[in-house]
């Protein structure tokens, strides 16, 4: 097999996509390092295709969808954050700041799971400023039925007792088992048409990229607005996850017919 080496590949700062192909070095670096499943460098060029789709900016439903995980994640007893090797690539320390901010754990979960990768995903966290990270090694103790070993391997501090789970960019299986052990499931994902977009609770239909920092800001508002748990229940009484999903799939038919318009 040959392999292209490219140790001395920079981005070229007037390339009119710079910005994308940076990111996509992150996954690819991630990768390199050992973190990155190489399923993860194919569902990131998914969720590249759907971000182009959508425009590459955050839209009303999400920002929407943005405000209901935290509100969400502050009303909770037990949120928990759930990493995999793509979100460690892509966001460690928006990821870190974000857990602090809302006191939610970090829990490593991942699809593909193997002793070297969890290591090396506690260790990008760690570098990033998380204190604790669970679900790695023994810790992962517990088990979720209705999965598949090893992807229900879960910590019994985090995961198994949390009654708000955001599980970024996952697959769709394991949020349905966590909705039927009747956990609130948020996620980030750009296909509003993925079994996990469907299911979730909350679907956050937007680039990871933008999520969190978005979500950072969101939290640092009601923090310093001293906002009350009232006002946040109210947010989440006219929340409408459906039309949510709806507005994405429209605003996607949108943009590609305003496309196919000569
Ligand atoms: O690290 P592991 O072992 O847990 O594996 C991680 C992957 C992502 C490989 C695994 O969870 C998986 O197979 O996920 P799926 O089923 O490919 O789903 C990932 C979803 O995330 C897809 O619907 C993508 O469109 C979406 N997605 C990809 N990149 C982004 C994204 N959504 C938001 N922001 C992104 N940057």
């Amino acid at each position: 097999m040959v392999i292209v080496d490219d140790e001395d590949f920079h981005v070229p700062e007037d390339h009119p996509r710079a910005e994308s192909i940076k990111i996509r070095e992150q996954l690819i670096e991630g990768f390199k390092e050992g973190f990155v499943a190489v399923a993860g460098l194919i569902a990131h060029g998914r969720g590249e295709a759907f971000d182009y789709i959508l425009g590459e900016k955050t839209h009303h439903f999400a920002e929407k969808a943005e405000k209901a995980a935290v509100a969400t994640l502050i009303l909770a007893k037990n949120p928990v954050i759930s990493v995999n090797g793509n979100v460690a690539a892509l966001v460690p320390y928006e990821i870190v700041q974000l857990s602090k901010l809302l006191k939610a754990k970090l829990e490593v979960n991942l699809f593909y799971r193997t002793k070297k990768r969890e290591e090396a995903i506690k260790k990008v966290l760690e570098t990033a400023g998380a204190e604790k990270v669970l679900g790695v090694g023994e810790s992962a103790s517990a088990t979720i039925p209705e999965l598949s070993h090893p992807r229900r391997k879960v910590d019994p501090e985090g995961i198994l007792i949390a009654d708000v789970v955001m599980v970024p960019l996952e697959d769709g299986d394991r949020t349905i088992a966590l909705r039927k052990l009747e956990k609130q499931v948020i996620t980030i994902d750009l296909n509003p048409l993925s079994r996990t977009a469907q299911e979730a609770n909350i679907t956050i239909v937007n680039n990871i990229t933008r999520t969190i920092p978005e979500m950072i800001q969101i939290t640092q508002n009601i923090i310093n607005t001293k906002k009350k748990r009232e006002e946040l229940q109210k947010i989440l009484k006219t929340y409408n996850n459906k039309e949510i999903l709806s507005m994405a799939t429209k605003t996607i038919n949108e943009h590609l017919t305003k496309l196919t318009k000569t």
